[in-house]
């Protein structure tokens, strides 16, 4: 049966050594909890680092007690955390990935490690993957593992999730690495963020790095699509509604009532980070002091700062400028009984935290840049009596759940400071209902439920892309269509042109048909019982030069114009191409600043080629184009086609399934068949009936049935149905 491998830089284990023995305590944390309903289930597993440097010998030890709680160690030594984990990680990705490039070190010493320590992860999950698991990974230490396991397990059905934000592509780009991360990450099935802000960016940083295209969020690399979706994380809401409730707690906000008697409380956790905007909080409380006199002695601010990184010098340089600030705070409005901040810089066990967020008034969470947030949420989940206001930022990925809170912009200290006051001011009436609504969605949208959707997604991305890969039309295939075809007796053939018949050349008047091919159409006409139709995006003057003196029926401009054998071209009535005035300009600027690329204007269409174009280049202006003119296209109700080396923008009532639907229309063919490359063929293959063999030429990933390699399987199959 197959398993479950959960993947993350630690282990949600805390590993102690005490008169030598060890001594291991499961971590509590809201991820940790919501996994366990995964990795501790029959066979499955979770793979990271164990958290301290263990000597060889005792290695072995370590990894079997930690397997009887389904749990498998990843060993790395002093140097390796250094340089894959505080340097690479916490030096280069999260200050770029918080928006503070300034702080980023790109140190090739840190790379080396940060591929060295991916590989090291690969090796562990190889080492217990079997065909058929599901392998979760997480965070922005592991984005090379993905695509490293992709490569030795090309079926394995792989999750990755972000829990820190994704930067827009201006940021993301100043990485001198950032095409190999992308890569990396892109070796997932399915690549989940917080919020539809990070989906965003990811998506625009990987259209514009890499050389693939994107249709909605799915990103299509090769032969795979990739789902790129959000799942804002919640937290264990049970646990935190229940633990108001312990006596521990209920003792301890006791305590809480006697040293602050009627006092309101402004309650701030963070860990150490510049990313968390302690300063601007501690400016925003300063004024409000400094303002309203009549605080004095009636409010104070509990803050707690949780240790961290404090081995970096940034991280020092802040904490020292905290202690300043406190320090500062403290001896300019303190009285003989009173202290306006209460800093302690240290953690406490999670029962001191539950009454604290009971007990505060208001919580100010008001980071410059956060992933989630989840000190927001344990504060709404512990408001059990539905008072209390939180203020949050809106820079944090909670803020776009808890739309009740009072959001601000943590650069924005006027407006930080309004909400002190209006939060102080606020009303129980007021905050009742605020509370309530916003103690809804932590409830409903909690650890499980996040775990549940990004499981079940899984699931549901990987069963589709099973389900689209197209069965290669072998020659066990190429009989039973034979088959199919000698009982027939009304045959349709629809051909699309280029990459189907006939390979691609630089230049695209150039790839006009050659004799052999005549000879295999011809030949495969003959049957009166068949009837071939080249469905094309070429102009229809081009299909007329090149087939027009043969008995064949035509579509060019995916539709815009048709003509039965022997007849006359018709083209679709009604359409107009004034929009033509409004798109050429564009499409000509990129002429302009791509080598090689080139217009093709038709009757009812424009199309930009860049198969001239060098490789990478085109596919990242063609990238670029197709997302400046979305909105064009939209408001003037028109379609963008991606196609093979080429970017078609045409009048939106055509496309080649329509046109193959109408044709077959009324007719009672008993034999259909259709053949094409690109995007714009998936149009007929999914509007055709289920009874049509459809072909895709040159990939697997399809709407059609069946796959053909390249061009001489094409015509080996049509010469199969001539002879
Ligand atoms: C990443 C992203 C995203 C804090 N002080 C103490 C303590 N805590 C606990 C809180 C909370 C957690 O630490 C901090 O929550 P964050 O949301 O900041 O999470 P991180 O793990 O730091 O960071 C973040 C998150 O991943 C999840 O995806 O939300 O944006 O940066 O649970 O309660 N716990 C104890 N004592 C303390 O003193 N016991």
């Amino acid at each position: 049966m197959s398993k479950t491998i959960i993947v993350s830089n630690r282990l949600p284990v805390k590993i102690t050594k005490e008169n030598e023995e060890y001594e291991f305590k499961l971590s509590e944390g809201g991820l940790a909890t919501g996994l366990g309903s995964i990795y501790q289930e029959g066979n499955n597993i979770w793979i990271g680092w164990c958290g301290m440097e263990v000597a060889e010998e005792d290695q072995s030890l370590i990894t079997e007690k930690l397997h009887q709680k389904n749990l498998s160690p990843v060993f790395l030594s002093e140097e390796e955390i250094h340089f894959y984990y505080e340097g690479f990680s916490n030096e280069t990705l999260w200050p770029i990935f918080h928006y503070m490039s300034t702080y980023a070190e790109y140190e090739q010493q840190y790379w080396d490690y940060y591929q060295k320590v991916n590989e090291k992860f690969k090796e562990a999950v190889l080492a217990l993957a079997e065909p058929g698991d599901i392998i979760w990974i997480h965070d922005y230490q592991l984005l090379l593992l993905p695509n490293l396991i992709r490569n030795e397990l090309p079926d394995s059905s792989i999750g990755f999730f972000q829990h820190i934000p994704f930067p827009s592509f201006e940021l993301f780009r100043l990485i001198p690495w950032r095409a190999e991360l992308l890569n990396g990450m892109l070796g997932s099935d399915l690549i989940g963020f917080h919020t539809y802000d990070d989906v965003r960016h990811f998506t625009s940083s990987a259209t514009r790095i890499l050389p693939i295209q994107t249709t909605a969020n799915i990103i299509h690399k090769e032969d795979r699509n990739i789902t790129i979706d959000a799942f804002p994380m919640g937290i264990d809401n049970d646990k935190f509604n229940k633990l108001t409730k312990n006596p521990t707690v209920i003792q301890q906000k006791e305590e809480f009532n006697d040293i602050f008697g009627k006092n309101k409380i402004i309650l701030s956790i963070d860990r150490l980070d510049y990313s968390k905007g302690i300063l601007q909080r501690l400016m925003a409380f300063d004024k409000v002091l400094a303002d309203n006199p009549k605080y004095i002695n009636k409010i104070s601010l509990h803050m707690i700062v949780v240790p961290s990184r404090d081995t970096i010098p940034q991280y020092r340089d802040l904490r020292d400028d905290i202690d300043k600030l406190v320090g500062n705070i403290n001896a300019r409005y303190r009285t003989p009984r009173w202290h306006p901040v209460h800093y302690f810089y240290r953690s406490f066990p999670i029962e001191h935290l539950s009454a604290l967020y009971s007990r505060a008034d208001i919580c100010l969470v008001t980071p410059m840049r956060d992933g989630m947030n989840l000190v927001s949420k344990e504060f709404i989940a512990s408001k059990t009596d539905e008072t209390g206001v939180l203020i949050l930022s809106e820079m944090a990925g909670a803020s776009k759940e808890l739309i009740d809170a009072i959001i601000v912009n943590p650069n924005n200290l006027g407006e930080m400071y309004r909400a002190i006051i209006e939060a102080l001011e606020m009303s129980e009436e007021e905050q009742k209902t605020r509370m309530r609504s916003l103690r809804e969605v932590v409830k409903k949208f909690d650890i499980n439920h996040w775990v549940k959707i990004f499981m079940d997604q899984l699931h549901e991305v990987k069963a589709l892309e099973q389900s689209r890969m197209a069965k290669h039309a072998n020659k066990d295939l190429i009989l039973q269509f034979k088959n199919q075809l000698s009982s027939s007796k009304k045959r349709v053939f629809f051909l699309d042109y280029d990459g189907t018949l006939v390979n691609f050349k630089a230049n695209p008047i150039d790839a006009s048909p050659d004799e052999k091919l005549y000879q295999l159409l011809t030949n495969l006409n003959k049957d009166e019982r068949n009837q071939i139709v080249i469905i094309s995006g070429r102009k229809h003057e081009t299909l007329e030069e090149w087939f027009g003196h043969l008995p064949f029926d035509l579509i060019a401009e995916h539709g815009a114009w048709q003509k039965k054998a022997g007849g006359k071209w018709l083209e679709t009535p009604n359409l107009s191409d004034k929009w033509k005035l409004a798109v050429r300009p564009m499409l000509e600027s990129y002429s302009d600043r791509t080598p090689g690329s080139f217009i093709e204007e038709k009757r009812f269409s424009l199309a930009w080629h860049y198969r001239k174009v060098e490789k990478g280049l085109g596919e990242l202006r063609a990238n670029e184009l197709i997302s400046n003119m979305r909105y064009l296209t939209r408001e003037k109700d028109l379609q963008l086609l991606p196609g093979n080396k080429v970017v078609e923008i045409k009048n939106s009532e055509i496309n080649k399934g329509k046109a193959a639907s109408n044709y077959i229309f009324g007719k009672d063919f008993d034999f259909i068949l259709a053949m094409g490359d690109d995007h714009t063929d998936e149009d007929i293959f999914e509007n055709l009936p289920a009874s049509a063999i459809t072909i895709k030429v040159g990939s697997s990933v399809s709407e059609a049935q069946y796959y053909l390699r390249d061009v001489d399987e094409v015509r080996n199959l049509l010469h199969h149905f001539s002879s």
